[in-house]
């Protein structure tokens, strides 16, 4: 593990169920695929840099990074994303996005790292003033034991894993819309609509 190196993962292994089962890191945004935004705003933060995909890997390997999946085949949730990224990577933080929220940015993800790094905390996980998002963090890549340990005991909720470390939240409460993630196929299309006018 290199010290005060950052990777980077964007969880795109979903099922999307209530998207009918497409994919959604792959479905169109504002004609690129919903994944591209999520790359862009972690490229530059980062020295390694990984998708994390379940399906569709050929065309998620079309990005120009390793498509890693989970180690399990059962979609036991984000975390088991975060954990198939900490496996590989040679970082001492990991950088963690969703692949559905297209209005998140580079300096927000930044924000993410420096209150971490500012705090010395484990973890650092984005709040928008009334709830966390905690697909969104920057984490020491040695908490992989204690990740590991969580989802074999068959738990899946990300919440009760942040809390058992030091955490600190990040308060975008100024700009709740960046947390703005696409479910449906019809918010989809309103968030295409909006992002027009
Ligand atoms: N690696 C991995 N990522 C997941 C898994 N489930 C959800 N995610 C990711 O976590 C993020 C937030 O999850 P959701 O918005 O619920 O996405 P989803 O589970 O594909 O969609 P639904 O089936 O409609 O809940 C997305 O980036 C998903 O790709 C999983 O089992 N494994
Ligand atoms: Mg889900």
């Amino acid at each position: 593990m290199t010290k005060n190196k950052v990777a980077g993962v964007v969880l795109a292994g979903g099922l999307a169920r209530r998207m009918q089962q497409q994919d959604k890191g792959l479905v169109l945004f504002k004609n690129r695929e919903m994944i591209s935004y999520a790359i862009a705003a972690m490229q530059p933060l980062v020295d390694q840099l990984l998708i994390n995909a379940n399906r569709n890997i050929d065309q998620y390997q079309q990005f120009g990074f390793p498509v890693i999946s989970d180690q399990t085949d059962s979609f036991d949730g984000p975390l088991a994303g975060v954990l198939a990224a900490m496996e590989v990577v040679d970082a001492e933080i990991l950088l963690v996005t969703p692949c559905d929220s297209p209005l998140l940015e580079s300096k927000h993800l930044l924000q993410l790292l420096n209150e971490r790094a500012a705090k010395q905390a484990d973890i650092a996980v984005a709040f928008d003033g009334e709830r966390l998002h905690p697909v969104f963090l920057a984490l020491k890549t040695d908490l992989q034991g204690s990740l590991k340990q969580y989802l074999q005991q068959g738990e899946r909720k990300i919440d009760r894993w942040l809390k058992q470390h030091q955490m600190v939240t990040v308060d975008f409460s100024q700009e709740p819309d960046l947390f703005l993630n696409i479910n449906t196929l019809s918010e989809l299309q309103a968030l295409q609509d909006r992002e027009h006018e």
